[in-house]
């Protein structure tokens, strides 16, 4: 295992521990708004502390992006931790045990390290630039569908921008009237996770963060799949909106999401 991946993977770990351990006790929880729709717990906290001290621990000169504390600039700027201490904070805080760590670390821009860890199931996913993608070890790979039909879609509904709803339910019909089914279970890495792992078939959602996806976009990747924006191209970062499927797949939601976009989407 390349060496930055392992101490992502230690790191990781070490969060997970703190997550669910808490989970166990719902009442020493303290939640709190951070804006609309949009809750922080003490947890979160906690577990991106012991990311930050294990990363920092071996590395402590670059760079960390994080969900709760922001950009902490390190002196080497070519390696960049983009770190989600808890995705799917919602879920944790209502006592659905579906939630994950997220670890990715780009290497002078590119996404070379990633993971993503479900400590309620122990499940963990990696993958290393060139090298594919991993579940506890084992290879897994994009389902390789052609066409839509018979295919189930992971998605997130806009929570926190509810302007988009009209535009958002548009997609959702268009693309739901030629799938078999689709999952909305509450946390955008874990779906993308899933996607690596082909136990969904594709994945769409508006407004989301670097570190909401960063480590599931590389898994994806290297399980042999694509991500874009919604238009196809390669603008998902900055706009957080984001597809990812097998390349044929990708095509086909792409030119049913198309005439729903409005200005503000494109
Ligand atoms: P979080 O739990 O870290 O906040 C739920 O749809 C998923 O989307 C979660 O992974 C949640 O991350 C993420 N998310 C973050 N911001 C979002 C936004 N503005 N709109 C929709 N989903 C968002
Ligand atoms: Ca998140």
């Amino acid at each position: 295992m390349h060496p930055m991946l392992n101490i992502a993977v230690r790191a990781a770990r070490s969060a997970g521990t703190v997550i669910s351990r808490a989970f166990e006790q719902q009442d020493r929880i303290e939640v709190n708004t951070k804006g609309t729709h949009d809750f922080v717990t003490n947890i979160d906290n906690n577990a991106e502390q012991a990311i930050i001290d294990t990363i920092k621990k071996s590395y402590p000169k670059h760079t960390i992006i994080s969900e709760e504390c922001g950009e902490i600039k390190g002196e080497d700027n070519d390696y960049q931790w983009v770190i989600d201490p808890l995705d799917g904070t919602t879920n944790f805080v209502k006592g659905i045990p579906h939630f994950c760590v997220s670890i990715a670390l780009k290497v002078k821009g590119k996404l070379d390290q990633a993971v993503i860890y479900d400590p309620m199931r122990g499940e963990l996913f990696t993958a290393s630039r060139g090298k594919g993608a991993q579940l506890n070890g084992f290879r897994i790979r994009v389902k390789q569908h052609k066409e839509l039909d018979g295919t189930i879609l992971a998605t997130g509904f806009p929570f926190k921008q509810k302007q988009h709803t009209d535009a958002y339910m548009n997609m959702f019909k268009t693309l739901f009237m030629k799938t078999a089914d689709m999952r909305r279970a509450g946390s955008a890495a874990l779906d993308l996770a899933y996607v690596a792992a082909g136990r969904v078939d594709g994945f769409f959602e508006l407004g989301l963060k670097p570190w909401d996806t960063a480590a599931g976009e590389l898994l994806v990747i290297e399980a042999g799949g694509l991500v874009t924006d919604l238009s196809g191209g390669h603008n998902h970062i900055a706009s957080g909106n984001i597809v990812a499927a097998s390349a044929r797949l990708l095509k086909e939601i792409v030119q049913d999401i198309r005439p729903h976009l409005t200005h503000n989407l494109k």
